[in-house]
């Protein structure tokens, strides 16, 4: 028989990738969904939409414990992927409460909720980087102790903690991943390497002529999200639970991004990128760079992209969309008249 798995957050970035990594594993594949999206499909199911018939789909919010209960009572799970969450980090500067809201006591309403249901269910919880912060070494690993500089980095270090809580006082099987900044074409536009892949193409096609960006000098370990899905799972199919880093071990800086994707289109970035106070934070996670010797010896995961594919494949996924959306309106022009 095949394995059931939920994914909260299936609409988002990591939840598109894992749920195509897991139907062709055989599993059947369920994801919580805000009801607001289930109304508006063609917007908020852009991402799935490649898979809604082989999905299964179920209206619960990270804000309602009855909502989520709903769910976990009624369809039994073999593992349990807790990805939704309140992801910006900027926005969580602008507004902590909700962040906190969402993040914390949504994770402690799905774990609950398991725990009330089906305590047999494994669970990940999706940690960040972002919890070492105000980084003490580098590389960073599963021993380095967190120093979170944001709302979001807090929640998650709150979320982390509420799962190894459930681990040891519940005997449940709950894993937390603490994986760094990963990247690819369905990456939010928000975010800085869409934010700049985005505009690349912008630019090399002539809608804009200019990328406001903070902070240059920031440093990230950056992968791909289909490498980075690959390693959720298999944190569920080991004989204990654990905590894994999950990274590449190099850190590039916001600059050398800007450097590469601008070059992959054959323009020069100093031409077009100009600094704004705008987007520099209240604190500031300088330099990240993670050690996944763990993950590697223990679940054999190794990431498959390089950064400089990543950055490509953004870029050339970002032009070809641009493309067709200009095309498009150009059809659309010429039957009006
Ligand atoms: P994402 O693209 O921002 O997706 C977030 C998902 O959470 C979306 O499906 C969103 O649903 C859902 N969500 C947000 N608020 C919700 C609520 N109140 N109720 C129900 N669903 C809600 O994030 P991602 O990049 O895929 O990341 C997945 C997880 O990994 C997140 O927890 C993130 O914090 C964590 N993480 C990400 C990274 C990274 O670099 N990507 C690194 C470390 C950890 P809608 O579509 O309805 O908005
Ligand atoms: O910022 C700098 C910014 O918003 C990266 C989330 O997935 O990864 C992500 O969080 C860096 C920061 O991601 C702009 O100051 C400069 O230093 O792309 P980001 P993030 O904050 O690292 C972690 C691991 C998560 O868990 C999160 O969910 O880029 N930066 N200029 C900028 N950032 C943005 N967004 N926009 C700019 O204009």
């Amino acid at each position: 028989m095949s394995k059931k798995a939920l994914i909260t957050g299936i609409t988002g970035q990591d939840g598109s990738y894992l749920a195509e990594h897991l139907l062709a594993l055989g599993y059947e594949v369920h994801g919580l969904v805000r009801r607001v999206a289930l109304e508006d499909p063609e917007r908020r199911f852009n991402r799935i939409a490649h898979l809604i018939e082989s999905i299964h789909l179920h209206p619960a919010s990270l804000e309602s414990y009855p909502s989520i209960f709903h769910v976990t009572s009624r369809c039994e799970f073999d593992e349990c992927y807790h990805l939704a969450a309140q992801s910006f980090v900027a926005e969580s500067f602008s507004d902590g409460f909700s962040t906190m809201n969402t993040n914390i006591n949504g994770t402690h309403y799905i774990l609950a909720a398991l725990r009330e249901t089906q305590p047999r269910c494994r669970f990940y919880f999706a940690g960040s980087s972002e919890m070492f912060g105000k980084v003490e070494e580098s590389p960073q690993n599963e021993r380095t102790r967190f120093h979170p500089r944001s709302p979001y980095g807090i929640s998650k270090v709150a979320g982390f903690e509420l799962t190894r809580n459930y681990r040891e006082a519940y005997s449940m099987y709950c894993v937390n991943g603490i994986l760094f900044n990963h990247e690819g074409p369905r990456r939010g536009f928000e975010f800085v390497t869409r934010k700049i892949s985005s505009t690349v193409a912008r630019i090399k096609l002539g809608v804009t002529s200019e990328l406001r960006l903070g902070n240059l000098d920031a440093r990230r370990d950056w992968g791909h999200a289909s490498d980075y899905v690959r390693a959720m799972h298999l944190m569920l199919q080991q004989d204990e639970p654990d905590e894994y880093v999950v990274a590449t071990g190099e850190t590039h800086s916001v600059r050398d991004f800007c450097e590469l994707a601008f070059d992959e289109v054959g323009l020069d970035w100093k031409e077009y990128v100009r600094v704004d106070e705008k987007y520099y934070r209240p604190a500031e996670v300088d330099l990240l760079m993670g050690d996944a010797r763990k993950a590697r010896e223990r679940l054999g995961w190794h990431p498959r992209y390089t950064f400089t594919e990543l950055v490509k494949e953004m870029v050339h996924a970002d032009m070809e969309l641009l493309t067709k959306a200009t095309e498009r309106k150009d059809r659309g022009r010429g039957q009006e008249q």
